[in-house]
């Protein structure tokens, strides 16, 4: 089993922040877990906006507080996020993502799992590994 915490992962290569300064990432299980997912807690900060799109990668992200929305390139939908609110790209959604009047703690699980070697790209996609 492996045990590790929020705590022990700031401040180190689990901990990415966004070079526009638009979120942080803490990647509490990456893909060396072998759990064939990685699971990281995000904060969005309030009022930014990011373009992504997981051409590669499906995930499911769960608010845990703050508030925000989603807006879906293809048919321009909004939904708002709460605490309590999941939202599961299913279909590898090209969004926008906003943080709203204050910042947005999400859960976050990747499929196929994050190695924390990527960046994002201009086209919001995370590469695959080789
Ligand atoms: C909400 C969202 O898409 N989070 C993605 C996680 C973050 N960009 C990361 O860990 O790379």
């Amino acid at each position: 089993m492996i045990v590790r915490t929020y705590d022990e992962c700031v401040g180190t290569d689990r901990d990415v922040k966004a070079e526009n300064g638009n979120w942080r990432s803490v990647r509490l299980s990456l893909k060396d877990d072998g759990m064939g997912f990685s699971f990281h807690i995000t904060t969005i900060y309030a009022g930014t906006e990011t373009h992504i799109h997981y051409k590669n990668h499906f995930e499911t992200v769960y608010c845990i507080s703050g508030n925000g929305e989603i807006e879906t390139v293809k048919d321009g939908k909004v939904y708002q996020i709460r605490p309590g609110t999941v939202y599961i790209l299913n279909e590898n959604d090209e969004h926008y993502l906003r943080g709203g009047t204050e910042d947005m703690i999400l859960a976050c699980s990747f499929n196929p799992p994050i190695t924390g070697k990527e960046v994002h790209r201009e086209d919001g996609s995370y590469a695959l590994e080789d």
